[in-house]
């Protein structure tokens, strides 16, 4: 029979200097997925790379005095170290730089023009840089980009066009006989009443104000818009395009794209549109994970909120920050990330329930039996329900891993582990060792605790790179047949006379007090480092601001809010309206912070309020006042609020 295929892919990076934990997130389980599949006896390919050219790389070389190429050179170097430090099992890594690539989308976009579904004429409009994204003026929200908030540029050029209008039936149509086509499913809610059905506008693909992208073959003053570009990197790798294309026909249709939910729009409509363009099937599975953020803010490079990975795997292992991610958060969903939760977690789920069950097992065997377990059994009433919920685990697994709920098939396999611990407790070794003629059912008891521990870390694969193998030496087991997925649903594989040799603690306790103060300081350190690395880049110097005198300030009033409700805005993908108590009375006011705050999130908070800013209208209705909040330009916004939670809404701030 053939070996079943399963192509999945990670979204490629912009090259950065330093990606952090969030963008280890999407590839950890990205990797998770794969190791899965392969473990399923499928034959997998699984694609990460970096997105290399645009306006926002070249700006950042700029500003570091390199060239984009020199600047891209040196940091994807970096990349590839951390998903090496992730064991992260990529079978490719593409980048947009590279010639075969450049080659492919010449091609594409050459074809799509020669039938029509490129055209050229003018482009007049506005151009969000840090989202590469092109919008109109009634797209924006306030004058801002509707995806992030932040400022856009007014971009009038010359631009060829791809026919997206054309395709927006057909892929409506594909979602909603395809609902596995986009998932979480409220994304595709979210595509189809948002975009879809409001009407798709032809989109510019070309850019000529700039020089940092593949040349438009037949017309080098143009370059390719850097989504076109970046999106048909999922077909590039595979040689679409080229002489050899034998790895495109041997594993497209994608089986999953995984990307975060800010790019849902971008893989959901432009690259089915793509697709269906060059006549070529669509991806089985889009899958829009959610954001690991701080605080409820985004995760960005900016000093403060970086958490970087490699700080975090020195201390702790890679095993637990690749459990940690995977098991907070439901993937699908936002999470926080926070160190106390991290070290909560390695505590009592892998230093507790998990390391203590198999160096206590080892222990046990070693001390009872020295070592090695006689052949002479005898059963318990308690063996049943064991064998029973090993059997529930395994297939409660693989249930979850199919839909990529990597947390709830952890939620199973904890279970089991946890089951497992109780069993030692009901069967009481330690009393069963005072009986000679108990040993038999002794030898019965630690078995079937070995056996559990067997299949447990058969599941913990796709999971955790090392501890699997750590725990096998343990137990003397040869990986090859014990160890294969299959020989999980088989109880009794262990030999009878199963031989142990004790080994240091898989998961040593952590003191959590002193823990997280020296956590603080080591993440403090990198930060440092990586602005000292910027300043040595030459980044340019902050320019001078035009000062104002005490009178000027004194002008704006601030006071103390509390925001007693909130809602977001039908129409609108930015706005929040809040109802904000000052002293006695309560104000509507207006908040483009929807992508950092959910409206239950604001609901409490006492925040920092421009109280005599003219009312304005926004979305209809009339805003009294404006909520302060600190934003550093690139991704990240964060409330201002009051230090003492007691501190009264009215209160002046001066
Ligand atoms: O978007 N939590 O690249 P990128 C979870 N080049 N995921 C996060 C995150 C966080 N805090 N921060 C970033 C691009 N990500 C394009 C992709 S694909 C053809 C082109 C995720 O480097 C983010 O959601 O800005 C995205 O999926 C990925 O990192 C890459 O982001």
């Amino acid at each position: 029979m053939e070996q079943k295929k399963f192509y999945i892919t990670t979204p490629i990076y912009y090259p950065s200097d330093k990606l952090h934990i969030g963008h280890s997130y999407c590839t950890v389980a990205t990797d998770t997925m794969a190791r899965y599949k392969r473990l399923r006896g499928y034959d997998v390919m699984f694609l990460t790379g970096t997105d290399e050219h645009g306006q926002k790389i070249e700006r950042i070389a700029k500003g570091q005095g390199v060239t984009p190429k020199a600047y891209t050179d040196k940091v994807v170097e970096g990349i590839k170290e951390l998903w090496k430090t992730l064991h992260i099992s990529y079978d490719k890594f593409i980048r947009t730089t590279d010639d075969y690539h450049i080659k492919t989308v010449q091609y594409i976009f050459k074809r799509l023009y020669d039938q029509g579904d490129i055209y050229k004429s003018t482009y007049e409009g506005w151009y969000c840089t840090p989202c590469e994204s092109f919008f109109t003026q009634h797209q924006l929200v306030d004058g801002k980009c509707p995806d992030c908030g932040r400022e856009v540029e007014k971009v009038k050029e010359e631009s060829y066009f791809f026919r997206l209008s054309k395709y927006q039936d057909r892929i409506i149509k594909h979602m909603e006989e395809n609902p596995e086509f986009l998932q979480p499913n409220t994304r595709q809610n979210e595509m189809i009443n948002n975009f879809l059905k409001p009407g798709l506008e032809d989109l510019a693909v070309s850019r000529t104000s700039f020089t940092w992208g593949i040349p438009v073959e037949f017309d080098p003053g143009h370059i390719v818009y850097v989504w076109i570009d970046a999106l048909s990197n999922y077909i590039s790798a595979l040689g679409y395009g080229s002489g050899d294309d034998s790895l495109f026909q041997k594993y497209w249709p994608a089986d999953v794209h995984v990307v975060g939910k800010e790019i849902v729009r971008f893989h959901s409509i432009i690259w089915p549109a793509m697709l269906m363009a060059l006549d070529l099937p669509l991806p089985k599975q889009i899958f829009g994970h959610g954001w690991l953020v701080i605080n409820g803010g985004k995760m960005s490079k900016s000093v403060g909120n970086v958490v970087d990975p490699n700080v975090l795997v020195e201390k702790y292992g890679v095993d637990a920050i690749r459990y940690f991610l995977l098991r907070e958060i439901a993937f699908g969903q936002d999470g926080n990330f926070s160190n106390e939760a991290l070290i909560q977690r390695i505590n009592s789920d892998l230093a507790n329930d998990l390391g203590n069950l198999v160096s206590r097992t080892v222990g046990m065997i070693e001390s009872y039996f020295a070592g090695t377990l006689p052949e002479d059994r005898s059963a318990t009433e308690y063996d049943a329900d064991l064998v029973q919920t090993a059997k529930t685990a395994v297939s409660k697994v693989e249930e979850a891993m199919e839909k990529m709920m990597f947390s709830d098939a952890l939620t199973e396999l904890w279970n089991l582990i946890r089951r497992t611990n109780k069993y030692i407790d009901e069967t009481q070794p330690w009393i069963l060792i005072k009986e000679e003629q108990n040993r038999p059912v002794l030898a019965n008891a630690l078995y079937h605790v070995a056996e559990s521990i067997r299949i447990i870390s058969i599941l913990l694969q796709p999971f955790m790179p090392n501890t699997p193998q750590l725990i096998y030496k343990q137990l003397h087991i040869e990986e090859g047949e014990l160890t294969a997925w299959e020989s999980a649903k088989q109880w009794g594989k262990l030999p009878k006379t199963l031989s142990v040799e004790k080994a240091k603690a898989i998961f040593p306790r952590i003191d959590i007090k002193k823990e997280l103060k020296q956590l603080e300081e080591a993440i403090q350190a990198s930060q440092a480092n990586a602005i000292a690395n910027q300043k040595e880049n030459k980044q340019e110097p902050p320019k001078a601001l035009e000062e104002i005198t005490i009178d000027d300030f004194c002008k704006v009033q601030l006071k103390v809010g509390e925001v007693i409700a909130s809602e977001k805005v039908a129409k609108s993908k930015k706005l929040l309206k809040n109802q904000v108590k000052i002293g006695d009375e309560v104000r509507v006011i207006f908040s483009g912070i929807s992508q950092w705050y959910t409206p239950e999130e604001m609901v409490g908070k006492k925040v920092v309020v421009a109280y005599n800013l003219k009312p304005r209208k926004m979305m209809g209705e009339m805003s009294y006042g404006m909520i302060l909040a600190a934003d550093d330009g690139a991704e990240r916004l964060s409330l201002l609020t009051v230090d003492k939670g007691d501190m009264p809404s009215g209160a002046d701030i001066s």
